[in-house]
C-alpha cells in the first residue's frame, strides 16, 4: 500500500495554491501549442554573445569569489554597481548598499515581504486585478484581501480612500498595499503621476506602506511619464522590488529590494532560512552586464521588439474577437489584458482553446474579490508575430462559437 501523505502536511499547506501560469506552463512544454499564456520573454531579446563573453570572463577572472558562498545581503560590489544603475535608470537614490538586499527573482521578493509583514487577518490592498504570483505569495500569511479596482490611470485612488476609511472604522490593521504601477500585469494599465502623489498622501494619512513592483519599468515602448512612487516617498514607506528577469534574463533569477535599512535587516534574516544567499555566480555576472552598459544597449531593440508584437496583438484581436470585447493598450511591459462578452467564462473556455492550440491566462484569478470570469490575460512578448496572429484568429473564432451556440 502506498503512503497517505495528509497527515504529515502542516497546515500551511491548504493555502499554497497552485499558479494557472506555472501549471499552464508544464501543459505547454508538453503539447505544440501557441502559448499566449506565461510572461515568457522573447528568447531572442537575451544578449547571448555578450553573456556568453562575460560569463567566461568571470569565472576566469572572478572564479574564486563567483564559486564561492556570498552574504545573504548580496555581493557588496554588485550592490554598489546596482546604486549607480538605479540611479541613473530609475532616478532613485539609494543612501547607502545596506538599503539593498540582493534576491533570487522578484517572485523571492514577494515572498519575504509576506513572511516579515502579514499576520493573518491583517489587510492587504491589492489591485483588481493584481498579479497572480503575488496574490498566491502573500495567501500563505493569511491576510484579508481587500481589491481596488484599476481604470486607465492605474489605481481608482478615490476607491482606495473609501475602503481606507471603512477599514478604519472597522478597527483593521492595515499592513500595505501592493501595486505594479507601470505596463501593470496582467491589466496593461499605467498609474499616472497624480495618483501616485495620491496614493503617498493616502499612505501617509492612513499609515500603510506601499509595495511598489516595478519589474516593467524599464520595458515601456511609448513616451509616457515612468517616475517610481518611489521618488515621491519622503518617510520611507515605499518598498520598492524591482528584476533583471524582463531586461536582461529570467534564468540568471536576480531581483532587488530596496527599503530603509531597519526593513531590509528583516527581510534578511527570512532570506537566510530561504536560500543563504542569490546565485553568486549570476551576481557576479551581473557585475560585468552592468559595467559594460550591456542592458542599456540591449533594451532599445528589445522595446521595439515588444512594441511591434504588442501592435501585432492588437490588430488581431481588433480584427478577429467578437463584437462586445474590450481590451487594454499597454504603453510596455508584456501583456494585453480583455474583457470577452459576459456570457464567456474564459476559465471553461480554457480546455476548448488548448484543444484548438492556443493557451491564455484566464482572467479570474487575478481578482480576490472573485470577479472578471469574462477577462484574460494575453502574453505577447513569447510568442513569433506569426503565432500571434494565429493565436488570436484561433480564439476569436472559438469565442464567436461558443457566442453562437449559446445564442442562436
Ligand atoms: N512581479 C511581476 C509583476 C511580474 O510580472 C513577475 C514575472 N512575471 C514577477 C514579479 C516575478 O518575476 P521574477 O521572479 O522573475 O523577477
Ligand atoms: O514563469 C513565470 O511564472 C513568470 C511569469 C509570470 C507571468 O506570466 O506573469
Amino acid at each position: 500500500m502506498k503512503l497517505k501523505y495528509d497527515k504529515f502536511l502542516s497546515n500551511l499547506t491548504q493555502f499554497m495554491k497552485a499558479s494557472e501560469i506555472r501549471e499552464l506552463l508544464k501543459l505547454v512544454e508538453k503539447k505544440r501549442i501557441i502559448s499566449l499564456a506565461g510572461g515568457l520573454p522573447d528568447p531572442n531579446s537575451f544578449p547571448i554573445e555578450e553573456l556568453a563573453k562575460i560569463a567566461q570572463e568571470v569565472i576566469e577572472v572572478y572564479g574564486k569569489k563567483a564559486l564561492q558562498y556570498a552574504p545573504t545581503r548580496g555581493v557588496t560590489m554588485f550592490r554598489e554597481v546596482l546604486m549607480g544603475f538605479v540611479a541613473k535608470t530609475r532616478g532613485i537614490k539609494v543612501p547607502s548598499i545596506e538599503s539593498i538586499i540582493i534576491t533570487s527573482g522578484s517572485q523571492q521578493s514577494l515572498d519575504i515581504i509576506s513572511r516579515t509583514l502579514i499576520d493573518p487577518g491583517d489587510v492587504v490592498l491589492v489591485e483588481l486585478p493584481s498579479y497572480l504570483a503575488a496574490i498566491n505569495a502573500f495567501k500563505i500569511q493569511r491576510p484579508e484581501f481587500v481589491g481596488i479596482p484599476l481604470d486607465n490611470n492605474g489605481l481608482r485612488v478615490d476607491i482606495l480612500e473609501e475602503k481606507l476609511k471603512k477599514a478604519k472604522e472597522e478597527g483593521k490593521k492595515i499592513k500595505f498595499l501592493y501595486t505594479v504601477p507601470i505596463a501593470h500585469n496582467p491589466a496593461g494599465v499605467t498609474m499616472s503621476i497624480e495618483r501616485k502623489k495620491r496614493l503617498i498622501e493616502l499612505a501617509e494619512e492612513y499609515d500603510f506602506l506601499i509595495v511598489e513592483d516595478d519589474v516593467y519599468g524599464l520595458l515601456v515602448f511609448e513616451k509616457v511619464d515612468t517616475t517610481p512612487i518611489k521618488l515621491f516617498d519622503k518617510s520611507g514607506r515605499v518598498i520598492y522590488i524591482a528584476s533583471f528577469s524582463k531586461i536582461l534574463s529570467p534564468g540568471l533569477r536576480l531581483g532587488y529590494i530596496i527599503a530603509e535599512e531597519p526593513l531590509v535587516d528583516v527581510f534578511e534574516r527570512a532570506k537566510q532560512s530561504m536560500d543563504l544567499h542569490t546565485s553568486s555566480l549570476s551576481q557576479f555576472i551581473a557585475i560585468e552586464v552592468l559595467r559594460k552598459g550591456v542592458i542599456e544597449k540591449n533594451l532599445p531593440r528589445v522595446r521595439e521588439m515588444y512594441r511591434k508584437k504588442r501592435d501585432v496583438m492588437l490588430d488581431a484581436i481588433e480584427e478577429n474577437f467578437p463584437e462586445g470585447s474590450l481590451w487594454s493598450r499597454p504603453v510596455g511591459g508584456l501583456f494585453i489584458f480583455a474583457w470577452t462578452p459576459k456570457e464567456i467564462d474564459t476559465y471553461k473556455l480554457l480546455p476548448k482553446a488548448v484543444e484548438k492550440g492556443v493557451a491564455y491566462v484566464p482572467g479570474k484569478p487575478f481578482f480576490v474579490d472573485g470577479s472578471g470570469t469574462n477577462t484574460m490575460r494575453l502574453n505577447f512578448s513569447y510568442p513569433t508575430e506569426d503565432d500571434i496572429k494565429k493565436g488570436i484568429e484561433i480564439l476569436g473564432k472559438l469565442l464567436k462559437e461558443e457566442l453562437s451556440t449559446r445564442y442562436p
